[in-house]
Protein backbone atom coordinates (compact mmCIF):
# COMPACT_ATOMS: atom_id res chain seq x y z
CA UNK A 1 0.00 0.00 0.00
CA UNK A 2 1.64 3.48 -0.93
CA UNK A 3 2.34 5.47 1.98
CA UNK A 4 0.02 8.89 2.63
CA UNK A 5 1.24 12.23 2.67
CA UNK A 6 2.88 13.05 5.68
CA UNK A 7 2.11 16.55 6.64
CA UNK A 8 5.05 18.41 8.46
CA UNK A 9 4.95 18.20 12.32
CA UNK A 10 2.35 20.66 13.54
CA UNK A 11 4.22 22.13 16.48
CA UNK A 12 7.10 22.86 14.22
CA UNK A 13 4.45 24.83 11.69
CA UNK A 14 2.38 26.34 14.21
CA UNK A 15 5.46 28.34 15.42
CA UNK A 16 5.18 30.00 11.96
CA UNK A 17 1.97 30.40 11.16
CA UNK A 18 -0.31 31.63 14.10
CA UNK A 19 -1.70 34.63 12.68
CA UNK A 20 -3.04 36.93 14.51
CA UNK A 21 -6.68 36.21 13.11
CA UNK A 22 -6.25 32.82 13.47
CA UNK A 23 -5.81 33.45 17.33
CA UNK A 24 -8.32 36.05 18.09
CA UNK A 25 -10.78 32.80 16.91
CA UNK A 26 -8.85 30.31 18.92
CA UNK A 27 -9.05 32.34 22.07
CA UNK A 28 -12.88 32.72 21.33
CA UNK A 29 -13.22 28.89 20.36
CA UNK A 30 -16.17 30.22 18.22
CA UNK A 31 -16.54 31.82 14.56
CA UNK A 32 -19.77 33.70 15.72
CA UNK A 33 -20.37 37.32 14.87
CA UNK A 34 -18.50 38.66 17.72
CA UNK A 35 -15.42 36.60 17.20
CA UNK A 36 -15.17 37.38 13.53
CA UNK A 37 -15.59 41.24 14.26
CA UNK A 38 -13.43 40.96 16.99
CA UNK A 39 -10.48 39.08 14.40
CA UNK A 40 -11.20 41.61 11.96
CA UNK A 41 -10.84 44.16 14.40
CA UNK A 42 -7.47 42.80 14.89
CA UNK A 43 -6.42 42.54 11.41
CA UNK A 44 -6.88 46.58 10.87
CA UNK A 45 -5.13 47.51 13.96
CA UNK A 46 -2.49 44.92 12.66
CA UNK A 47 -2.33 46.73 9.32
CA UNK A 48 -2.04 49.95 10.15
CA UNK A 49 0.90 48.64 12.91
CA UNK A 50 2.33 47.97 9.48
CA UNK A 51 1.59 50.74 7.56
CA UNK A 52 3.17 53.26 10.79
CA UNK A 53 6.35 50.46 11.13
CA UNK A 54 6.94 51.16 7.37
CA UNK A 55 7.25 54.78 7.16
CA UNK A 56 8.96 55.01 11.09
CA UNK A 57 11.87 52.91 9.24
CA UNK A 58 12.03 55.55 6.79
CA UNK A 59 11.54 58.09 8.74
CA UNK A 60 15.13 59.76 8.51
CA UNK A 61 14.75 59.72 4.75
CA UNK A 62 11.69 61.26 4.39
CA UNK A 63 11.91 65.20 3.75
CA UNK A 64 9.78 66.63 6.86
CA UNK A 65 8.45 63.26 8.41
CA UNK A 66 10.54 64.16 11.65
CA UNK A 67 9.40 68.00 12.15
CA UNK A 68 6.74 69.29 14.25
CA UNK A 69 3.37 70.88 12.58
CA UNK A 70 3.66 73.97 14.37
CA UNK A 71 0.54 72.81 16.11
CA UNK A 72 -0.17 71.95 19.43
CA UNK A 73 -3.10 69.37 20.12
CA UNK A 74 -5.60 69.77 22.73
CA UNK A 75 -3.72 69.10 25.40
CA UNK A 76 -1.15 71.79 24.50
CA UNK A 77 1.62 69.68 23.32
CA UNK A 78 3.70 70.02 20.20
CA UNK A 79 2.01 67.68 17.54
CA UNK A 80 4.62 66.21 14.83
CA UNK A 81 4.07 64.85 11.37
CA UNK A 82 4.46 61.34 12.53
CA UNK A 83 1.94 61.66 15.11
CA UNK A 84 -0.96 62.84 12.64
CA UNK A 85 0.42 60.31 9.91
CA UNK A 86 -0.24 57.67 12.29
CA UNK A 87 -3.24 59.25 13.52
CA UNK A 88 -4.52 59.03 10.22
CA UNK A 89 -3.21 55.78 9.21
CA UNK A 90 -5.37 54.59 11.62
CA UNK A 91 -8.65 55.98 10.64
CA UNK A 92 -8.16 54.98 6.96
CA UNK A 93 -7.72 51.44 7.74
CA UNK A 94 -11.28 51.54 9.55
CA UNK A 95 -12.57 53.04 6.65
CA UNK A 96 -15.37 51.10 4.82
CA UNK A 97 -14.53 48.46 7.61
CA UNK A 98 -18.40 48.51 8.60
CA UNK A 99 -16.82 47.87 11.72
CA UNK A 100 -15.94 51.04 13.53
CA UNK A 101 -17.93 53.78 13.62
CA UNK A 102 -16.50 56.66 15.93
CA UNK A 103 -12.28 56.83 16.74
CA UNK A 104 -10.96 58.61 19.51
CA UNK A 105 -7.29 59.25 19.97
CA UNK A 106 -4.80 61.58 21.79
CA UNK A 107 -4.51 63.48 18.68
CA UNK A 108 -7.86 64.41 18.36
CA UNK A 109 -9.69 67.09 19.87
CA UNK A 110 -12.95 65.29 19.63
CA UNK A 111 -14.41 62.11 18.70
CA UNK A 112 -14.34 61.06 15.16
CA UNK A 113 -16.81 59.68 13.64
CA UNK A 114 -16.69 57.19 10.37
CA UNK A 115 -20.40 58.02 8.44
CA UNK A 116 -20.69 54.96 6.49
CA UNK A 117 -19.63 52.74 9.03
CA UNK A 118 -22.45 54.63 11.88
CA UNK A 119 -25.64 52.87 10.93
CA UNK A 120 -23.83 49.16 11.42
CA UNK A 121 -19.99 49.75 13.47
CA UNK A 122 -20.77 48.45 16.52
CA UNK A 123 -16.94 49.28 17.94
CA UNK A 124 -15.46 52.22 18.70
CA UNK A 125 -11.49 52.00 18.69
CA UNK A 126 -9.38 54.37 21.52
CA UNK A 127 -5.43 54.80 20.43
CA UNK A 128 -2.49 56.92 20.93
CA UNK A 129 -0.98 56.71 17.55
CA UNK A 130 2.55 57.52 18.46
CA UNK A 131 3.44 57.12 22.16
CA UNK A 132 6.39 58.35 23.25
CA UNK A 133 6.78 60.71 19.79
CA UNK A 134 10.20 62.35 20.83
CA UNK A 135 11.73 59.41 20.61
CA UNK A 136 11.07 59.48 16.89
CA UNK A 137 13.65 61.63 16.18
CA UNK A 138 16.43 59.94 17.99
CA UNK A 139 15.58 56.61 16.44
CA UNK A 140 14.14 55.14 19.39
CA UNK A 141 11.53 52.79 20.21
CA UNK A 142 7.76 53.99 20.10
CA UNK A 143 4.39 52.55 20.20
CA UNK A 144 0.80 52.44 19.40
CA UNK A 145 -1.59 52.00 22.33
CA UNK A 146 -5.58 50.99 21.78
CA UNK A 147 -8.26 49.35 23.05
CA UNK A 148 -11.69 48.51 21.53
CA UNK A 149 -15.30 49.13 23.20
CA UNK A 150 -18.24 47.79 22.52
CA UNK A 151 -20.72 51.20 21.53
CA UNK A 152 -23.84 51.59 23.88
CA UNK A 153 -26.80 53.01 22.13
CA UNK A 154 -26.76 55.07 19.33
CA UNK A 155 -25.24 57.76 20.06
CA UNK A 156 -27.85 59.63 17.73
CA UNK A 157 -26.55 63.30 19.26
CA UNK A 158 -22.44 62.33 18.52
CA UNK A 159 -21.76 63.35 22.15
CA UNK A 160 -20.04 60.16 22.67
CA UNK A 161 -21.04 59.84 26.30
CA UNK A 162 -21.00 56.22 26.65
CA UNK A 163 -17.37 56.34 26.03
CA UNK A 164 -16.83 57.86 29.40
CA UNK A 165 -17.09 55.13 31.35
CA UNK A 166 -14.58 52.20 33.27
CA UNK A 167 -11.62 50.64 31.74
CA UNK A 168 -13.63 47.53 32.96
CA UNK A 169 -15.87 48.13 29.77
CA UNK A 170 -12.98 47.49 27.30
CA UNK A 171 -13.37 44.01 24.90
CA UNK A 172 -9.92 44.06 23.96
CA UNK A 173 -6.67 46.25 24.33
CA UNK A 174 -3.17 46.27 23.60
CA UNK A 175 0.17 47.56 22.07
CA UNK A 176 2.46 47.67 18.96
CA UNK A 177 5.93 48.40 19.85
CA UNK A 178 8.30 49.56 17.00
CA UNK A 179 11.36 48.35 18.42
CA UNK A 180 14.19 46.43 16.87
CA UNK A 181 11.29 44.56 15.56
CA UNK A 182 7.90 45.50 15.70
CA UNK A 183 5.93 43.34 18.75
CA UNK A 184 1.94 43.32 18.90
CA UNK A 185 0.50 42.65 22.37
CA UNK A 186 -3.43 42.26 22.67
CA UNK A 187 -5.68 40.66 24.72
CA UNK A 188 -9.08 40.16 24.67
CA UNK A 189 -9.61 38.91 27.82
CA UNK A 190 -8.06 35.41 27.34
CA UNK A 191 -4.57 36.10 28.74
CA UNK A 192 -1.77 38.51 26.92
CA UNK A 193 0.07 37.30 23.83
CA UNK A 194 2.99 38.86 21.67
CA UNK A 195 3.02 38.89 17.90
CA UNK A 196 6.35 39.75 15.65
CA UNK A 197 6.28 41.13 12.36
CA UNK A 198 7.86 39.15 10.17
CA UNK A 199 9.39 40.84 7.54
CA UNK A 200 9.42 38.45 4.68
CA UNK A 201 5.94 37.68 5.22
CA UNK A 202 4.39 40.47 6.16
CA UNK A 203 2.40 38.89 9.05
CA UNK A 204 2.70 39.25 12.62
CA UNK A 205 3.34 35.89 14.04
CA UNK A 206 2.90 34.27 17.50
CA UNK A 207 5.88 34.97 19.70
CA UNK A 208 4.84 34.35 23.38
CA UNK A 209 1.54 33.05 24.87
CA UNK A 210 0.21 33.22 27.63
CA UNK A 211 2.66 36.30 29.17
CA UNK A 212 2.42 36.42 32.97
CA UNK A 213 4.66 38.79 34.90
CA UNK A 214 6.92 37.86 38.05
CA UNK A 215 4.85 38.78 41.17
CA UNK A 216 8.47 41.16 42.02
CA UNK A 217 10.62 42.55 39.48
CA UNK A 218 13.98 44.40 39.50
CA UNK A 219 12.92 47.10 36.87
CA UNK A 220 11.33 50.52 38.19
CA UNK A 221 10.55 52.95 35.60
CA UNK A 222 10.02 56.52 36.44
CA UNK A 223 10.98 60.23 35.17
CA UNK A 224 13.29 61.07 38.29
CA UNK A 225 13.50 64.76 36.99
CA UNK A 226 10.42 65.46 38.50
CA UNK A 227 11.22 64.31 41.71
CA UNK A 228 11.09 68.00 43.01
CA UNK A 229 7.75 67.97 41.77
CA UNK A 230 6.43 65.23 43.74
CA UNK A 231 4.37 64.70 46.71
CA UNK A 232 6.35 63.12 50.19
CA UNK A 233 5.21 59.55 49.58
CA UNK A 234 6.59 58.90 45.66
CA UNK A 235 9.68 60.71 47.07
CA UNK A 236 10.03 57.73 50.12
CA UNK A 237 9.25 55.09 47.80
CA UNK A 238 12.66 56.45 45.78
CA UNK A 239 14.62 56.90 48.48
CA UNK A 240 13.41 53.28 49.51
CA UNK A 241 14.74 52.07 46.38
CA UNK A 242 17.62 54.00 46.34
CA UNK A 243 18.67 52.30 49.76
CA UNK A 244 18.20 48.79 49.15
CA UNK A 245 20.25 46.10 46.76
CA UNK A 246 17.97 44.69 44.05
CA UNK A 247 16.71 47.29 41.59
CA UNK A 248 17.78 48.43 37.93
CA UNK A 249 16.27 52.29 36.95
CA UNK A 250 15.27 52.35 33.33
CA UNK A 251 13.39 54.77 31.53
CA UNK A 252 13.55 54.72 27.64
CA UNK A 253 10.77 58.12 27.50
CA UNK A 254 7.85 55.91 25.77
CA UNK A 255 5.93 54.16 28.04
CA UNK A 256 5.21 51.35 25.41
CA UNK A 257 8.94 49.97 25.63
CA UNK A 258 9.19 50.66 29.22
CA UNK A 259 6.15 48.89 29.95
CA UNK A 260 6.97 45.70 27.60
CA UNK A 261 9.75 45.18 29.69
CA UNK A 262 7.96 45.63 32.85
CA UNK A 263 5.43 42.77 31.09
CA UNK A 264 8.71 40.42 30.22
CA UNK A 265 10.65 41.14 33.44
CA UNK A 266 8.66 42.40 36.34
CA UNK A 267 8.91 45.79 38.39
CA UNK A 268 7.18 49.11 38.22
CA UNK A 269 6.22 52.30 36.14
CA UNK A 270 5.13 55.28 37.38
CA UNK A 271 3.85 58.56 36.38
CA UNK A 272 2.91 60.45 38.82
CA UNK A 273 1.10 63.61 39.57
CA UNK A 274 3.53 66.81 39.75
CA UNK A 275 2.68 70.21 40.77
CA UNK A 276 2.54 71.23 37.37
CA UNK A 277 0.29 67.94 36.12
CA UNK A 278 -1.28 66.94 39.80
CA UNK A 279 -2.75 64.18 37.77
CA UNK A 280 0.13 63.48 36.32
CA UNK A 281 0.61 63.24 31.88
CA UNK A 282 -1.20 60.28 30.67
CA UNK A 283 -4.28 59.80 29.55
CA UNK A 284 -6.90 57.15 31.20
CA UNK A 285 -8.98 56.20 28.00
CA UNK A 286 -6.16 55.65 25.58
CA UNK A 287 -2.59 54.70 27.78
CA UNK A 288 -3.31 53.98 31.10
CA UNK A 289 -6.76 51.69 30.53
CA UNK A 290 -5.29 49.96 27.97
CA UNK A 291 -2.32 48.50 29.37
CA UNK A 292 -4.13 48.24 32.97
CA UNK A 293 -6.30 45.66 31.36
CA UNK A 294 -3.37 44.26 29.82
CA UNK A 295 -1.58 44.34 33.36
CA UNK A 296 -4.60 42.48 35.45
CA UNK A 297 -4.58 39.59 32.27
CA UNK A 298 -0.54 38.87 33.39
CA UNK A 299 -2.04 38.87 36.73
CA UNK A 300 -0.18 42.32 37.82
CA UNK A 301 -1.76 45.37 38.59
CA UNK A 302 -2.29 48.94 37.40
CA UNK A 303 -3.35 51.70 39.98
CA UNK A 304 -3.93 55.23 40.59
CA UNK A 305 -1.68 54.99 43.75
CA UNK A 306 -4.80 54.85 45.91
CA UNK A 307 -7.28 53.32 43.56
CA UNK A 308 -7.31 50.62 40.52
CA UNK A 309 -7.21 52.21 36.87
CA UNK A 310 -9.84 49.90 35.71
CA UNK A 311 -12.23 51.18 38.22
CA UNK A 312 -11.83 54.69 36.91
CA UNK A 313 -14.37 56.71 35.26
CA UNK A 314 -13.65 59.70 33.45
CA UNK A 315 -15.35 63.02 32.97
CA UNK A 316 -13.69 63.93 29.97
CA UNK A 317 -12.11 62.36 27.04
CA UNK A 318 -8.56 63.39 27.75
CA UNK A 319 -9.37 62.24 31.24
CA UNK A 320 -4.97 62.07 32.84
CA UNK A 321 -4.79 59.74 35.80
CA UNK A 322 -1.97 58.83 37.69
CA UNK A 323 -0.87 55.30 36.88
CA UNK A 324 1.55 52.95 38.83
CA UNK A 325 1.53 49.82 36.79
CA UNK A 326 3.42 46.40 37.01
CA UNK A 327 4.06 43.35 39.17
CA UNK A 328 1.31 42.93 41.91
CA UNK A 329 3.82 43.30 44.98
CA UNK A 330 5.85 46.10 43.73
CA UNK A 331 2.32 48.25 42.95
CA UNK A 332 1.88 47.29 46.64
CA UNK A 333 4.82 48.95 47.90
CA UNK A 334 4.18 51.80 46.28
CA UNK A 335 0.79 52.28 47.32
CA UNK A 336 1.79 51.64 50.97
CA UNK A 337 4.01 54.52 50.96
CA UNK A 338 1.07 56.63 49.76
CA UNK A 339 -1.13 55.10 52.81
CA UNK A 340 1.39 55.60 54.94
CA UNK A 341 1.24 59.72 54.20
CA UNK A 342 -2.09 59.80 53.56
CA UNK A 343 -2.41 58.42 57.33
CA UNK A 344 -0.43 60.71 58.75
CA UNK A 345 -2.36 63.90 56.94
CA UNK A 346 0.60 64.64 54.99
P1 LIG B 1 3.02 61.14 24.30
O1 LIG B 1 1.94 60.12 24.06
O2 LIG B 1 2.56 62.53 23.99
O3 LIG B 1 4.27 60.80 23.59
O4 LIG B 1 3.30 61.19 25.88
C1 LIG B 1 3.39 60.04 26.61
C2 LIG B 1 4.81 59.77 27.02
C3 LIG B 1 5.02 58.39 27.53
O5 LIG B 1 5.31 57.55 26.49
C4 LIG B 1 6.21 58.55 28.43
O6 LIG B 1 6.22 57.61 29.44
C5 LIG B 1 6.02 59.94 28.94
O7 LIG B 1 5.15 60.62 28.07
C6 LIG B 1 7.31 60.68 28.94
O8 LIG B 1 7.07 61.92 29.52
P2 LIG B 1 8.27 62.68 30.27
O9 LIG B 1 9.14 63.23 29.20
O10 LIG B 1 7.55 63.74 31.07
O11 LIG B 1 8.96 61.67 31.14
MG1 LIG C 1 1.17 60.38 21.69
Amino acid sequence: MAEGYQPTKAAALDRDCTTLSRHVLQQLQSFGQEAQDLSALMNRIALAGKLVARHLSRAGLVEDALVFTGRTNVQGESVKRMDIYANDVFISVFKQSGLVCRLASEEMDDVYYIPENCPIGRYTLLYDPIDGSSNVDINLNVGSIFAIRQQVGDDANQTGDDLLSNGRDQLAAGYILYGPSTVLVYSIGHGVHAFTLDPSLGEFILSAENIRLPNHGPNYSVNEGNYWQWDDSLRDYIRYVHRHEGYSSRYSGALVGDFHRILMQGGVFLYPGTTKQPDGKLRLLYESAPLAYLIEQAGGKASTGTQPILDVVPDKLHYRTPLVIGSTEDVNLVESFIQERIKEGV
